[in-house]
């Protein structure tokens, strides 16, 4: 919840443990449970194949837009939060299976080289599970260091690996 101006960040979800589409859910009921922020929009979920490392389950991902009053390192601060609470587990092999992982893809135009926290996000433009959600939301976003729109940046992707497919919100087990 909030009231008045805040700054507009893009948030990814992604799980492949348990209950996926649950713990993504519930990313986004935290988010917007901050006090000093507001979800304004959501992207469809989606299944989507591992990339990075591939000898993992699938994913559920999917994105949502915010206004915040939080400053980066102080959103970065809630998501892993977020994340523990859904009892990640730090530590495991890089880009492996999690329980729920939540990134700052874009945080207004910013672009940030800070050891905590790269902006926009370094792997984004080369990740469908990304770029596809994002262009649900609104395909006109300029990537700040590329000054290239979202939509370009799908359209232009190496498809190699990247398999992703609607998710089934009715199908999928309520709570
Ligand atoms: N996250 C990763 C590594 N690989 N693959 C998919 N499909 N979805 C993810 O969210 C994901 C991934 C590391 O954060
Ligand atoms: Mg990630
Ligand atoms: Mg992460």
């Amino acid at each position: 919840m909030m009231s008045g101006s805040g700054s507009i960040a893009f948030i990814s979800l992604g799980s492949n443990i348990g209950d996926k589409y649950r713990y993504c859910r519930e990313g986004i009921a935290a988010l917007e449970a901050d006090v000093q922020t507001v979800v304004t929009s959501r992207s469809p979920f989606y299944r989507t194949e591992p990339v990075d490392y591939r000898d993992q389950d699938w994913f559920v991902n999917a994105v949502v837009r915010i206004e915040t009053r939080r400053d980066p390192l102080a959103l970065l601060a809630l998501l892993n939060a977020i994340e523990a609470r859904a009892g990640r587990k730090r530590g495991g092999v890089r880009f492996g299976p999690r329980t729920l992982d939540m990134d700052i893809i874009f945080y207004g135009g910013r672009i940030m080289t800070d050891p905590a926290l790269t902006l926009p996000h370094p792997r984004m433009h080369k990740r469908r599970f990304v770029l596809q959600p994002l262009c649900d939301i609104d395909p006109t976003i300029v990537h700040p260091v590329f000054h290239k729109t979202v939509q370009y940046l799908l359209d232009h992707l190496d498809d190699e690996g990247q398999e992703i497919h609607p998710y089934n919100e009715q199908g999928a087990p309520s709570f």
